[in-house]
Order: structure tokens, then C-alpha cells, then sequence
């Protein structure tokens, strides 16, 4: 499929998806977000591909939903269209880990878009915000939900409530970062952590990823009971020989996805 609207390059078993409608600050519209979770399914079904970077421009990741599509939709249709329910399913289906390099804004579902992935390595010029209050509505993909989870309820009520943004100095602090670099080290920052997690095992990586995931929705016991099982399902696993192997014989391992 050829795309208008974001670019994608497969490098060193990592596809990097860059959001590219740089007039728009790469405003999530529905030709965009019909490419972007075409593209993410691509490459969950890619063999070349083990880890994904989503990533937009220096100025921004993306600026939010494009308001002007959005601006003339009444209630019935957005309801009727479950506006935004299909991409955010879509996005949350995707089994390879996906990390947003973030620099400049990632305001409403930008920053939405954001927390979806799995984790967030920003630029020191990242820019979060929830600012869909100040259009007369609220966050629509997890602004509310995904945002309380990560930086607690005071300041996503703030940030919710106010529409102010949080610079990645703040994100980092608040738990919403994983890391921050300065802007000419995001892309190889991120780069060089995706490429890390593709030389793993993809068996124990979609297993931390799925363990991770599971700890947002079930109580602490079942969290720990469902990791342990995924823990000793993979015993079952050639990488485990392999890996373990490979320690004590003081090599780097060979995983074979087995
Ligand atoms: N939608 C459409 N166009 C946009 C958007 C947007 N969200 N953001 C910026 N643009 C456009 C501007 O209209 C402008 O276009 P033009 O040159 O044709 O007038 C161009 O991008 C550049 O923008 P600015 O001139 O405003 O640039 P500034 O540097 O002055 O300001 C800001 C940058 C602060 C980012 C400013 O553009 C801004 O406030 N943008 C809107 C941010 C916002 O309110 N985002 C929330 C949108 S609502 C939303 O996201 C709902 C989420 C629901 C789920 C979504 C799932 C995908």
C-alpha cells in the first residue's frame, strides 16, 4: 500500500513509521489514522520486523484528531461511526512492541496515540497535553483513562481540566516518559532501544509485553499468578535453553523465536 500520509522504513528488523503531514502538525485524520493502523498490522505480520518506532516531525508528533474534519460531525454520526473506536482497538491489537519517539507536541490524540504504544522515549522539546477542553469537549482514546494510570489523578484532573501541557522534563518525572534525550538522539535513541528488543526471543518479548499489559486490568494475585504462568510457559521455550546456556557459557545468545 502506498501511503500519503506517513512514511515507513524497515531497517534492522525495526519498522519506523514516521507521521508525515507536516502543514496539519501531523493532525490525526481519518486518511492518517486508516494508514497508521495499516501500517501497524503490516508489520505485527511482518517476519522482518520485530519491534515498531512511531515517530512524527521535530515540531510535532502529532497535534491531536484534525479538528477541521472533526468541527462540522453532530452527535448522531461520531456516535453512530463509533468515531475513533476502530484505530483504538486496532492500535491496542498490535502484539509487537510499539515505542513513540515523541518530540514537540502530543496534544490531544497525539498524546493519546502516544500512551498507546507501549512506552515513550520524548525529546527535551516534548511537549504533553490534553488540551480537548479547550475545543468544548474532552479526550476521546484514553486522555482520561490511559493518562490517570501513568501520572495519578491530581495531575491528569490538571492537565484534563486546565488543557495545559506538561514539558518532558515533567513527563519524565510524572512517570508518563521512559526516558529523555535531546532532540538529534530521539530517533537513534529510539532506534537503538527497538533494535535491542528485536535480538530478544519475540516468545518472552510478547509475553512481557502481554504481562505488562495485564497488570492495567486484573488485581494484583491474578496479575502475579498470570506472569508467573507465562514465566514457566516459557521453560517450555529453545530460547530459554539458549539464553540461560548462553550466560553461563559467557556468549551472546542466538534466539530463534522457538
Ligand atoms: N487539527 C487540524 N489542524 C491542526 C491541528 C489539529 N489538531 N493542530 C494544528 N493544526 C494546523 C493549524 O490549523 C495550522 O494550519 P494552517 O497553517 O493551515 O492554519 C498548522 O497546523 C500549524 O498550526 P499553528 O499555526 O496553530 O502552529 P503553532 O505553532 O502556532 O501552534 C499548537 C501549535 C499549539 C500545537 C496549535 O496548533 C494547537 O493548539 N493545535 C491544536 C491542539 C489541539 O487542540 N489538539 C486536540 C485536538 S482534539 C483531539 O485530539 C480529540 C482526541 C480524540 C481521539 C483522537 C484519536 C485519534
Amino acid at each position: 500500500m502506498a501511503y500519503q500520509n506517513i512514511n515507513v522504513e524497515i531497517s534492522d528488523n525495526v519498522a519506523l513509521i514516521r507521521l508525515n503531514r507536516p502543514d496539519a502538525l501531523n493532525a490525526l485524520n481519518s486518511k492518517l489514522l486508516e494508514e497508521l493502523t495499516a501500517a501497524l498490522a503490516d508489520a505485527d505480520g511482518n517476519d522482518k520486523v520485530r519491534c515498531i518506532v512511531i515517530t512524527g516531525s521535530d515540531k510535532a508528533f502529532a497535534a491531536g484528531a484534525d479538528i477541521k474534519e472533526m468541527s462540522q460531525k453532530g452527535f448522531v454520526e461520531v456516535y453512530h461511526d463509533n468515531l475513533f473506536a476502530a484505530p483504538a482497538a486496532e492500535i491496542s491489537e498490535i502484539r509487537k512492541p510499539i515505542i513513540a519517539a515523541v518530540s514537540g507536541y502530543a496534544l490531544g490524540g497525539g498524546c493519546e496515540l502516544a500512551m498507546a504504544c507501549d512506552f515513550i522515549i520524548c525529546a527535551e522539546n516534548a511537549k504533553f497535553g490534553q488540551p480537548e477542553i479547550n475545543l468544548g469537549v474532552i479526550a476521546g482514546i484514553g486522555g482520561t483513562q490511559r493518562l490517570t494510570r501513568f501520572v495519578g489523578k491530581s495531575k491528569a484532573m490538571d492537565m484534563n481540566l486546565t488543557g495545559r501541557f506538561m514539558d518532558a522534563e515533567e513527563a519524565e518525572r510524572s512517570g508518563l516518559v521512559s526516558r529523555v534525550v535531546p532532540a538529534a538522539k530521539l530517533i537513534p535513541e529510539a532506534m537503538s532501544a527497538a533494535k535491542k528488543i528485536a535480538e530478544r526471543s519475540q516468545i518472552a518479548v510478547k509475553a512481557a509485553k502481554e504481562a505488562v499489559n495485564r497488570s492495567y486490568e486484573t488485581t494484583l494475585q491474578e496479575g502475579l499468578q498470570y506472569e508467573r504462568r507465562l514465566f514457566h510457559a516459557l521453560f517450555a521455550t529453545e530460547d530459554q535453553k539458549e539464553g540461560m546456556a548462553a550466560f553461563l557459557e559467557k556468549r551472546e545468545p542466538q534466539f530463534r523465536d522457538k
